[in-house]
């Protein structure tokens, strides 16, 4: 339980390391004042291509997935109660928050998605069907649309709410692993839609980017 203490901060700085910008930033662009504005996979890709999009969503992904799978190593992948659980979904909170509030970017950045799939990634095997159901919904709705925001909008919201469905139909028993979860579920879904407020005025107002164009909007 210590170790996972001392993996908080340790997490948040992985977090905070700006891939988007990086990359960006090594083909002469900074994402930051470009298309979106948004330092995430698909803003990188939208300027660059979409092989530019699977390595920063790889790296972001990464960066949710790595400090789980080592906070789970230290526990040998199993909690015995609750508190515990709490400090390795932290570890795993932390990096998204440091994705989204990056040291290095003086709390500035992402939107945290591609993180939070590594952190559910790193999970495995909770949140299996909310995880398989949040993807078909993304898949979905991009593939319909082409807008990468509406698409990780719902699939963030679906993911709570299909996690909290089963826990209640199948066999609800808060005091182990399943209260915790659920709270960082609706937390992390919570976070990300909030993260979409700039993408959610855009699609109000119709003017949302639609994957491969580019819009001089910043924001
Ligand atoms: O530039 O504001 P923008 O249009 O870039 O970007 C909006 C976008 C920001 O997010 C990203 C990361 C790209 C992620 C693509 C992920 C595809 C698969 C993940 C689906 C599962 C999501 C589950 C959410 C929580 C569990 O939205």
């Amino acid at each position: 339980q210590q170790t996972l203490l001392y993996l908080i901060p340790v997490a948040y700085l992985v977090g905070s390391v700006p891939f988007g910008l990086i990359v960006g930033k090594m083909r002469g662009i900074d994402v930051r004042t470009a298309g979106s504005g948004n330092i995430g996979a698909t803003n990188v890709g939208r300027l660059l291509g979409a092989k530019y999009f699977a390595l920063v969503f790889v790296l972001d992904m990464l960066k949710g997935l790595g400090p789980m799978v080592a906070a789970g190593g230290v526990l040998g992948f199993v909690a015995n109660d609750s508190l515990t659980y709490l400090l390795w979904l932290a570890v795993g909170f932390t990096a998204i928050l440091g994705h989204m509030f990056s040291v290095f970017l003086k709390f500035k950045g992402g939107k945290g998605v591609a993180t939070s799939a590594g952190v559910v990634l790193g999970l495995f095997p909770y949140f299996t069907l909310p995880a398989a159901t949040a993807l078909a919904i993304w898949g979905a709705l991009f593939g319909r649309t082409k807008i990468v925001s509406l698409a990780s909008i719902a699939a963030a919201i679906a993911f709570p709410l299909v996690y909290l469905g089963f826990a209640i139909a199948g066999d609800w028993h808060p005091f182990g692993e399943q209260l915790p979860l659920l709270l960082f579920s609706l937390l992390m879904a919570a976070m990300i839609v909030l993260r979409h407020r700039t993408n959610i005025s855009r699609l109000r107002a119709g003017t949302e980017h639609r994957f491969g164009k580019i819009k001089p909007t910043t924001n």
